[in-house]
């Protein structure tokens, strides 16, 4: 039997793109922050890591897949935060953010990854946000990069 699977760090090749909501911003920003260091830790650089600010989580797929489209990117990190007690329209909002970055991913075959924290208060938020939970954004950044070494892999293989 052939196993396959990406493993830790980088891909040989291909930069990042980070997509991030601004709402919440100051959950959104430490997701950021994870996300960034899960990278840098793992020896992506810093000219290799693009980051790019949407409004809010509504908005993030349209831009992912565009980028996943276009951009040559070994993967595209979606990170935002939608919380129920803030809005009347979590449903819509977090099921069009969630919907939308599966299909950015399917419709490209570029790695989208899902960071985007759907909570019912702020503080769960901030315990995934680097609190007590860990930090989503440095979660996504390491199935990231595990999902553009498989890629890589699987193309190698003439899998794909
Ligand atoms: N966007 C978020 O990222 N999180 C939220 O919790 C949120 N709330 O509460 O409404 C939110 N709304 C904005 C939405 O993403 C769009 O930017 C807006 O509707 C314009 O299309």
């Amino acid at each position: 039997m052939r196993v396959f699977e990406g493993g830790e760090g980088p891909p040989e090749s291909g930069r990042f793109a980070i997509v991030a909501g601004r709402f919440n911003g100051i959950v959104v920003n430490k997701l950021v922050e994870g996300a960034a260091s899960g990278l840098a830790k793992h020896g992506v650089g810093e000219n290799e890591v693009d980051l790019i600010w949407v409004p809010g989580a509504f908005e993030i797929p349209l831009v992912a897949r565009e980028l996943a489209a276009g951009g040559g990117y070994a993967a595209v990190i979606c990170l935002g935060a939608v919380i129920r007690g803030e809005t009347a329209h979590f449903e819509y909002v977090s099921a069009q953010a969630a919907g939308g970055i599966e299909r950015a991913g399917m419709d490209t075959g570029v790695p989208v990854i899902f960071g985007v924290l759907t909570t019912e208060t702020i503080e769960q938020a901030m315990d995934r946000a680097g609190g007590d939970h860990g930090n989503r954004g440095w979660d996504a950044a390491l199935a990231a990069m595990d999902m553009a070494r498989l890629m890589e892999r699987l193309s190698k293989e003439g899998l794909r």
